[in-house]
């Protein structure tokens, strides 16, 4: 072998090997509505971590505003510039009117256990939504929650009296809408960007999120009275462009959705104590934020509601939302029983 020949066979063969050591191995851009150090971005390091792990994949993380608005995100991942986008039913609902179910006032239940087993073993997730989120082109990964969702206003509330007037602002989502009118309110549909600077100009009056937003946005800065109705969990949900998940190798898929369920445990630890931690560190930076659990008595006009938006959701919730509706019922009595 002369040493010409020898170079240009360790050449090539170091070329194949580098070749070898790269194909296949991509980075995946995952995008999510919230900033790194929130619920969605926990999530996200999580799932990151454990791809990069188990597979010769990378992550790149995108949190909220890098990109854009969560109705932005969303559409990339249609379309395949990104690969995972975290987006929340809140604004999911105008593209799959069945998501909009999540807005029917405690539907979700309000004890922690029976909310965990509910989103891990729900039929209606993880059979019937799938091919409703697969018709808009995407691959529905998971769903968990964030927390109790609670008002924050200018003013107090005790009763749906007290919101008559009020724009409060809610998700792009039908329902929502509904629902907030039922509150006795004035639903005011916007994107998160804008909740800080109309809150402190005066635009709307209330909004409503969990906790631990509350505490990270300090949305008590723009506002004085968080009022706990327990009408609702925040549910959000990860999705894959189904294009991209169905021409990844069976081997990827498995990593993705052992990943998700890595990740679904780990935000379900994460949260423990979490709503308390945050409202207490709430009170810290503004003692005089008044913070007011409503009594059952309270409750009874707003939980009063729930029959008429679950029928506004059985006409605008699409083709699927009597069976999405019976499903999650029956899922949710059989977590009760757990
Ligand atoms: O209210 C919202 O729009 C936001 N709330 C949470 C808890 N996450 C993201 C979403 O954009």
């Amino acid at each position: 072998m002369t040493m010409t020949y020898i170079r240009t066979f360790a050449a090539s063969a170091l070329a194949l090997a580098v070749g070898a050591g790269t194909a296949g191995a991509d980075t995946w851009r995952y995008a999510f509505e919230e900033a790194m150090d929130e619920v969605q971005g926990k999530f996200a390091q999580k799932f990151k971590e454990e791809i990069e792990a188990n597979s010769d994949h990378s992550v790149q993380l995108f949190p909220f505003g890098t990109l854009g608005e969560s109705a932005d995100i969303m559409e990339q991942a249609q379309s395949g510039i990104l690969q995972f986008v975290d987006q929340s039913p809140g604004f999911t609902g105008a593209l799959i009117p069945e998501a909009q179910v999540f807005f029917v006032p405690y539907l979700l239940p309000s004890d922690e256990e029976q909310l965990v087993s509910f989103f891990r073993n729900s039929k209606a997730i993880h059979e019937l939504f799938p091919p409703l989120y697969a018709d808009q082109g995407l691959e529905l990964l998971t769903m968990f929650p964030e927390g109790e969702v609670m008002m924050t206003t200018t003013e107090p509330v005790s009763g749906p009296a007290d919101l008559d007037e009020v724009k409060f602002r809610v998700m792009t989502n039908p329902l929502l809408v509904e629902s907030y009118q039922a509150f006795g309110a004035t639903p005011t549909p916007l994107p998160w960007g804008e909740v800080y600077g109309a809150l402190q100009t005066g635009i709307i009056q209330g909004q409503e999120n969990p906790a631990f937003f509350i505490e990270s946005t300090k949305m008590y800065e723009v506002t004085d009275y968080i009022t706990r109705a327990g009408h609702n969990n925040f549910t959000t949900a990860v999705m894959a462009n189904k294009e991209f998940f169905d021409d990844l190798p069976e081997e990827d898929q498995t990593v993705v959705q052992n990943a998700i369920e890595a990740a679904f445990d780990y935000i379900i630890d994460y949260q423990d104590g979490l709503t308390e931690a945050s409202l207490e560190k709430i009170k810290e930076a503004k003692p005089s934020m008044t913070i007011t659990t409503l009594t059952e008595e309270e409750r009874a006009p707003f939980k009063a509601t729930a029959d008429s938006v679950e029928a506004e959701f059985l006409k605008i919730g699409g083709d699927q939302a009597q069976a999405i509706l019976d499903q999650m019922k029956a899922d949710l009595a059989a977590a009760g029983d757990s």
